[in-house]
């Protein structure tokens, strides 16, 4: 089996059986969305595993993402990260806001605070940080920038399931954050999604936004989108959540191991966890160094030779995609960290029922070309 297909990610599924006696509740009930029985027990066993007030869930995480902007009625600029999937831009030209790109830190990858400061004008209304692959931004700083001047913060923590600081949850920061349950992630609704929010009036809001902006039979508030999470997809998280446990455990495991064998590899560096007490371990990227043999798409390409599917997230970064590209814009050169990441990144196959052996494949593939003198 040396050759087998090898993929980026893979959902570990509970053992199907488990599952038909949900189905029977729900064929029992005929209730098959808009708010039944299993959508409101996994938002109460959500907030309950996750220590958040409030959830609202959603049908992916790129419509959360879109109604959460939508419910703070934002006008104007918004500074984002270029080094994020690009259902996050998505979100703000759906909402009619612009994006403005700001650059990371080179370690963390997350957007660098002493850069949002400089791109704050008259029309910035909000601030859209990325936890990227599950590591905190630096909330301190960015509650500090939005606080002196008056900004709305929304979170993408998509990649930030079960993630805590030394405070708790880092989903309990900012006014809104959102995460994604899709079929690659952590902890995943085959397709899914959420807002968390800290209080009720928010939570009714982003409700009834998401059931098209009905705030009763005869009253619509404005154009929402049908953003609901339907029965069966809520009903396999609340199976999932019972695994959720062993899952993140399996996943340590596996980063350990990785770790381990790819720390020596001259020119190879491993990102490392930063401001959590608890990690999530949802993606293992490495970046390339200038030491290392190949460049990155090379040693993409030599890894799909292999049948090993690796991915470039996030490559090219969004500001990169002709939509979003600020031609010769002034603030062009102030995403040098960003590209120099998005050039040199690659994630390695990752996830709980991955195989040492397979693992060991990977690494060999990585550490058989000599290091350049440089
Ligand atoms: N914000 C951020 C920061 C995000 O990263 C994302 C999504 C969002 C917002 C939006 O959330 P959602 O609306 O998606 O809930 C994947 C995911 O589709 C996407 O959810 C994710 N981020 C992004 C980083 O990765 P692709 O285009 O790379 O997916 P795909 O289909 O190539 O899948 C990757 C690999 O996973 C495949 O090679 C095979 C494997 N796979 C995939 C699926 C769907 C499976 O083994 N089983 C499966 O069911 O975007």
């Amino acid at each position: 089996m040396e050759n087998k297909p090898v993929f980026v990610t893979q959902p570990s599924l509970p053992p199907l059986e488990e599952f038909i006696p949900y189905l029977e509740t729900i064929w029992g009930s005929k209730v098959l969305s808009n708010g039944g029985v299993m959508t409101q027990r996994l938002e109460e066993a959500l907030c309950d595993y996750l220590g958040v007030k409030y959830i609202s869930l959603f049908n992916n995480g790129t419509t959360a993402l879109i109604t959460a902007l939508q419910s703070l009625s934002l006008k104007g600029e918004v500074i984002t990260t270029p080094y994020s999937f690009v259902a996050t831009a998505n979100a703000l030209l759906w909402n009619n806001l612009k994006p403005v790109f700001v650059d990371v830190d080179s370690f963390t990858c997350n957007i660098n605070p002493e850069e949002i400061e400089k791109a704050i004008t008259p029309d910035t209304c909000a601030i859209l940080p990325v936890h990227c692959y599950g590591n905190p931004c630096d909330i301190d700083a960015i509650r500090e920038v939005a606080s002196k001047f008056d900004l709305k913060v929304i979170y993408d923590a998509a990649h930030a399931f079960g993630v805590e600081d030394s405070g708790g949850s880092v989903l309990r920061h900012g006014d809104l954050s959102i995460l994604s349950f899709h079929a690659t992630k952590v902890f995943n609704t085959f397709e899914g999604g959420a807002v968390v929010c800290h209080d009720k009036s928010t939570k009714e809001s982003l409700d009834s936004l998401k059931n098209f902006g009905f705030e009763d039979e005869e009253n619509l508030s404005v154009a929402g989108l049908n953003g609901k999470m339907s029965e069966v997809n809520a009903a396999f998280g609340l199976l999932q959540l019972d695994y959720i446990d062993e899952l993140l455990m399996s996943r340590g495991e596996k980063d350990k191991y990785y770790r381990d064998k790819l720390n020596s590899i001259r020119g190879v560096r491993l990102l490392k966890p930063t401001g959590q007490t608890v990690c999530n371990y949802s993606y293992f990227p490495i970046v390339l160094k200038e030491s290392y043999p190949l460049s990155r798409d090379e040693l993409y390409e030599e890894l799909k030779k292999n049948n090993i599917n690796a991915r470039r997230y996030f490559s090219p970064l969004i500001s990169e995609f002709e939509r979003y590209s600020v031609k010769k814009s002034k603030k062009e050169h102030q995403l040098e960290n960003a590209k120099m990441i998005s050039s040199n990144v690659i994630c390695l196959p990752f996830y709980p029922d991955l195989d040492l052996s397979t693992m060991d494949r990977v690494v060999r593939i990585i550490s058989k070309f000599k290091c350049k003198a440089i």
